[in-house]
């Protein structure tokens, strides 16, 4: 039995790169029979401005669909990050092994804060340091993450090998798990960066909660090349792109892909492809739906989790400030 453990900011409405990247094989490995951890990371979201408001409604929205993609909370400790103090708690232990220049190395960081200046939070730059507590809390062994927190989680490990190197054995080392399709989705109206939803335009991304006719707009106006025909070629980054996303929705490979659209153009491909999205998508919103419409029993699953997680994660603080010697 391994222990499986991921996590997803509450930064507004998820998109299908979050949901292959990392809700449908934290869902898969659920199923296998781990030990599983999900929360929503709310302390990460502040490090960039949140409107309260959108940040509480944000959280049920979250929760809710993870609920609607199969996490089962008799399985899965599911709660809200800043339910359990200990991960704040840990993650100023963890600020005072790790060392700025590690920090500043980060390219999600120098991403996010390239042509800032001095506006960038000090949250923002720490805030691998709360993820590396969040992962080392529960002796997580497997972190399912999308390609762009795989260095996240390498200063984890770094930082619990440190730990451990300084002050005896405490922390399990954790490993993320990159899925081979899917672990990057790119952007329909720029196939050169990820999916985000941060992105300036609304046509970036597929939101979860899109309708079938935006879904069909977002689709056919996707970035492709002037070459027409349907065949996978990593250099011919949109199409490449929209026939994972085919692929994924579908479960069908890439060859097969290939021969249904052989002597076929975009338009064909296009349009199937918005019709494939949204008959895999319409169940999930119908089932977020549903989990929002009972926000009491929401937040009730959340407070159970909550509490779950507290008991473990105190455990394994008693552990750390006795080794550090404040206790
Ligand atoms: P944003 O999408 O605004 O950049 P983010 O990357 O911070 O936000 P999170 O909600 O924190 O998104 O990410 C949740 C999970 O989804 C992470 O495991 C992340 O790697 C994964 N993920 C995000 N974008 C993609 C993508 N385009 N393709 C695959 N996985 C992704
Ligand atoms: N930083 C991650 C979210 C995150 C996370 C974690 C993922 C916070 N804590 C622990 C896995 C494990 C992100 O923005 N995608």
């Amino acid at each position: 039995m391994s222990k499986v453990l991921t996590a997803l900011q509450p930064s507004g409405v998820l998109h299908i790169g979050n949901y292959f990247g990392a809700i449908e094989p934290f869902v898969k490995l659920q199923d296998s029979g781990n030990t599983n951890v999900l929360f929503v990371v709310d302390y990460h979201a502040i490090t960039v401005p949140q409107e309260p408001e959108m940040l509480r409604k944000n959280i049920m929205f979250a929760t809710a669909t993870y609920l609607a993609a199969g996490v089962d909370p008799k399985k899965t400790l599911l709660f809200q990050q800043s339910h359990v103090p200990q991960h704040t708690e840990l993650a100023w232990i963890l600020n005072c092994i790790a060392h700025m220049g590690e920090l500043e190395r980060m390219t999600q960081y120098k991403d996010k804060t390239r042509g800032k200046g001095e506006a960038v939070t000090v949250g923002l730059f720490d805030y691998p340091v709360l993820m590396a507590a969040d992962i080392l809390l529960y002796e997580t062994e497997i972190v399912p993450v999308g390609e762009d927190q795989k260095q996240h989680v390498e200063l984890a490990r770094d930082l619990a090998e440190r730990f451990n190197k300084r002050f005896g054995e405490t922390f399990t080392i954790p490993k993320p798990q990159i899925r081979k399709e899917g672990a990057r989705i790119m952007g329909l109206d720029d196939p050169e960066i990820k999916m985000s939803k941060s992105a300036k335009s609304e046509k970036n991304f597929i939101s979860l909660m899109d309708d079938d006719k935006t879904i069909e707009k977002k689709i056919k106006s996707a970035v492709t090349d002037s070459q027409g025909t349907i065949k996978y070629d990593e250099k011919r980054k949109g199409l490449a792109n929209l026939i994972t996303i085919y692929s994924l929705v579908t479960g069908q490979t890439n060859n097969q892909i290939e021969e249904s659209y052989k002597g076929k153009g975009y338009k064909e491909f296009k349009e199937d492809l918005a019709k494939h999205l949204n008959d895999f998508l319409k169940p999930l919103q119908n089932k977020i739906k549903t989990y929002l419409s009972d926000e009491t029993e929401l937040k009730n699953i959340l407070d159970q989790g909550a509490k779950k997680a507290q008991i473990l994660a105190e455990q394994k603080m008693k552990d750390v400030r006795n080794k550090i010697g404040v206790y």
